[in-house]
């Protein structure tokens, strides 16, 4: 009894080293950029990043879809910033209206759903007016797969009738520091 007692002090130590190591990642986004090649059918009114704490940054994007959409193609680039910016690790095109119905691309999914508690764009298509993202930032608890130290950006360039009509680039840092303890 006494010896799984202390095994069970060991574990809860254990635990508790975990929670900490949780704490001491850094997750945040660090840039922001978007712009609509077709002003007719897509503008935007706001697209801002707004540090709130020291590794907490808020991403808030509204902009408006002009006409009815039936036909969004997504088509993201992930890369890890290394002597300028190089692709890694993926590089994919979704069909956005299929994926809203069936998420059917697990890094897609990752993606989603880091921020669609943060947005109005859960919904099928089609996608008309507002479009918002609302104070999304990064939350590491929500990731849920490992990812080396770095610098990325995720770029994505959406295609409305096979044409493009804008990009988004999301930059963020992902930091691992096992040292620190807040
Ligand atoms: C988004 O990032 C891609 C890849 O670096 C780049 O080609 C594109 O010009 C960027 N778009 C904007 C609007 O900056
Ligand atoms: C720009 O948007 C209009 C809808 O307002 C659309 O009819 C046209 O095809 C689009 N042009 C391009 C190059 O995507
Ligand atoms: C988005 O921008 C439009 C146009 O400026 C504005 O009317 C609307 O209130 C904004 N929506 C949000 C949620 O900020
Ligand atoms: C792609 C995705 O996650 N879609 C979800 C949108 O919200 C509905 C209702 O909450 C879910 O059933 C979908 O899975």
């Amino acid at each position: 009894m006494q010896s799984k007692q202390f095994l069970c002090v060991l574990f809860a130590i254990f635990l508790t080293s975990i929670f900490d190591y949780n704490d001491a990642v850094v997750f945040k986004l660090t840039n922001l950029v978007c712009e609509s090649y077709n002003q007719s059918w897509v503008v935007f009114h706001n697209c801002r990043l707004k540090a709130v704490g020291r590794n907490k940054v808020l991403l808030n994007l509204n902009g408006t879809v002009l006409h009815p959409v039936n036909d969004v193609s997504i088509h993201g680039r992930f890369f890890k910033r290394a002597n300028g910016n190089r692709p890694w690790l993926y590089d994919v095109t979704i069909d956005g209206c299929q994926f809203v119905r069936k998420a059917n691309n697990p890094i897609a999914s990752i993606v989603y759903r880091l921020f669609k508690q943060y947005s109005n764009i859960n919904h099928t298509c089609p996608y008309v007016g507002p479009q918002i993202v609302k104070d999304f930032y990064l939350r590491h608890e929500l990731l849920r797969v490992p990812m080396p130290t770095g610098d990325y950006l995720l770029s994505i360039q959406w295609l409305f009738d096979k044409k493009l009509q804008f990009d988004t680039n999301v930059s963020f840092a992902f930091v691992e520091d096992l040292m620190k303890k807040n």
